[in-house]
């Protein structure tokens, strides 16, 4: 065995241990927040945008992220909403019509939900209820822009978010006094397939620009496109010699 080989067993049985320890350890969250309460609904929201970056720089640790504009979404309300390959939000909530429900492209100012996306229009609302992600692969993080969010209305619980990664978990982001934006987003060592947030308030708010860990797309890898045509190849030829021999 040469050296680079031996090196390479090392870091294959390193990873093996590795792999092994987590499954028997607790997950391990990292939060990140940042809020511009009371910013104008054209920005900047320096505090979000910190918060975004080194959310993404983390998250990006865990794999490719991909990030939910909501800009080429079909507006109004429905459910579920395709928001990207892979990527379903079942909405369990009441339409309260265009600038409060469903996917939107205008707002009613930064007391309620608006875009977040540079150059962009449409974001998510849903005033009360709750909108559930599910992810076709499973996702190391979680991360989005909430927009117009007041504690007036119920306290500090406002917003809950629920999933389960082998085990049940809660996490409740800080919400602004006067509106505005904040970015709240986390990274866990055990992955998820689906993730609740939960409007208590009644509070007109909104979602934009959210990311996460996966795959965007289902359509097969050429590698796999090619082993498909050498198998139909090969049974195309095997059809051939059946019929030559029979
Ligand atoms: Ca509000
Ligand atoms: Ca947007």
């Amino acid at each position: 065995m040469n050296r680079t080989t031996r090196r390479l067993g090392t870091a294959v049985l390193a990873g093996l241990f590795a792999t092994a320890a987590l499954g028997t350890a607790h997950a391990t969250i990292i939060t990140f927040v940042g809020q511009d309460d009371g910013a104008p609904t054209t920005g900047p929201f320096p505090n979000s945008a910190a918060a975004q970056a080194s959310f993404l720089a983390a998250a990006s640790a865990f794999g490719a992220t991909h990030t939910i504009t909501y800009e080429s979404l079909a507006t109004g309300f429905y459910s579920p909403i395709a928001a990207a390959p892979g990527v379903s939000i079942a909405l369990n909530a009441s339409n309260y019509g265009s600038g409060f429900s469903g996917i939107n492209n205008t707002t009613l100012g930064n007391l309620y939900g608006f875009n977040t996306t540079p150059g962009g229009s449409q974001w998510l609302g849903f005033p009360g209820g709750s909108a559930t992600f599910t992810f076709a692969s499973p996702t190391y993080s979680f991360g989005t822009f909430l927009t117009g969010l007041q504690q007036y209305f119920s306290g500090t619980d406002d917003l809950q978010i629920t999933f389960n990664d082998g085990t049940s978990q809660v996490l409740t982001p800080p919400i602004n006094v006067n509106g505005g934006a904040e970015y709240f987003g986390f990274t866990d060592t055990s992955p998820f397939t689906s993730l609740t947030l939960t409007n208590l308030s009644g509070d007109a708010w909104g979602i934009d620009d959210t990311t996460f860990n996966g795959p965007s797309t289902s359509v097969p890898e050429p590698g796999s496109l090619g082993l498909l045509g050498l198998g139909a190849l090969l049974i195309g030829g095997l059809v051939t010699l059946r019929r030559r021999f029979a």
